[in-house]
């Protein structure tokens, strides 16, 4: 039988006594149980809520600090001597976005970063100098401004300058996603190169003109390729250009894709690049995944809600998920991006939306 006048009462002590609510709270604390009820609200936002902020790095600015770090710390000591780009809503997280690490990476003539691995997957794309190189798993690549190389999860990689002067890139991980899943393994190599056991240009020629080798039947979660030349991208953006392929949120945009599955280069990251013309003028777009850009060429700006972020050559910029922004340029620009869109696509998450049709 329910006792109406109880009820009554309980609710409206219920109602009033915050202090026994908080007696109550800290007595089921005690047994690690939490009221829901105090939270739901901040936890199901109506939409997006990210917590990292849109930032620029000027390039120009980072770019001393990367030589006077190469005259502060020597690469055996740093092992890795990159600076961190941290976004400044998300202090002391060295990442980007909440799911994605970006650094730049300078290494001197004749150094070599020593060989490790790890199951976070890596991107660099390569910003400034000659004479640059990855070895992944025992093949070498050169690496030349523009050029996107992937260092799949798991694979033995050490990097070297061959060259007269430093070389530069943006390295790009997917190490908070990793870490969130509690996923992380690191190695060192007991050298500090991986012996060559295949010659420059392999994976090239085995994945990377349109033929695979006869009875090759893996779908490696990663491309088998290791660079994705820039001298090809931009003759493949430029004739998507003369064809007409004109987004007017995105210009000419494609992605780096795994040649054998058609599906994004790597499973945790999207990497993209777009040509957009001198004067262009986009129209206002967003979507579910914070996103890093790293300008190839040219200048212009991205605007975003209550925020102008103007970009040249070489610079680093974040926007954040679910976030109105739109692309302007000055001169004809290429801008390189990579986010967690595979992740979210796979998990039914992806959302986007556009003033355009
Ligand atoms: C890493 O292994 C490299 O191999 C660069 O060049 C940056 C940032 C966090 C964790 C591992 C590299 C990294 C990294």
């Amino acid at each position: 039988m329910v006792d109406d006048a109880g009820t009554e009462s309980l609710r409206a002590s219920a109602m009033t006594d915050t202090a026994s609510r908080k007696d109550f709270y800290s007595r089921i604390g005690a047994r690690n149980l939490k009221p829901l009820w105090e939270v739901l609200r901040g936890q199901l936002t109506a939409e997006p809520k990210p917590p990292e902020a849109a930032v620029l790095w000027r390039y120009e600015e980072v770019r001393p600090f990367l030589l006077e770090a190469a005259r502060l710390i020597s690469v055996e000591e740093a092992d890795r001597r990159v600076l961190v780009l941290e976004n400044p809503a998300l202090p002391g997280k060295t990442r980007a976005t909440q799911s994605l690490y970006a650094g730049l990476q300078i290494v001197m003539p004749g150094e070599i970063a020593p060989c490790h691995r790890h199951t976070p997957t890596a991107l660099r794309l390569m910003v400034e100098g000659e004479g640059a190189f990855t070895a992944v798993d025992g093949e070498r690549t050169s690496m030349q401004p523009g050029d996107l190389v992937i260092t799949r999860s798991w694979s033995w990689h050490d990097h070297g300058n061959g060259g007269n002067g430093p070389v530069v890139w943006l390295d790009g991980l997917d190490v908070p996603l990793v870490g969130f899943l509690n996923a992380t393994f690191f190695q060192d190599y007991e050298e500090t190169a991986h012996p060559l056991v295949r010659p420059d240009g392999d994976s090239q020629a085995r994945y990377g003109t349109g033929i695979l080798p006869i009875d090759y039947q893996a779908a490696p979660a990663s491309t088998p390729l290791l660079n994705y030349p820039y001298r090809i991208t931009r003759e493949a953006l430029n004739a998507l250009e003369q064809a007409g392929d004109l987004d007017p949120c995105h210009g000419v945009k494609s992605r780096y894709i795994n040649p054998v599955t058609g599906d994004y280069a790597m499973p945790t990251m999207g990497a993209f690049v777009q040509l957009l013309r001198r004067g262009f003028r986009g129209a206002r777009y967003r979507s579910t995944d914070s996103t890093i850009y790293q300008v190839i060429e040219g200048s212009g700006r991205t605007i975003l809600q209550g925020q102008t972020l103007d970009w040249h050559a070489h610079d680093v910029f974040v926007v954040p998920s679910w976030e109105w922004h739109q692309h302007q340029t000055d001169t004809e620009s290429v801008l390189f991006s990579f986010s967690d869109r595979p992740v979210q696509q796979k998990l039914g998450l992806w959302r986007e939306q556009r003033d355009c049709n």
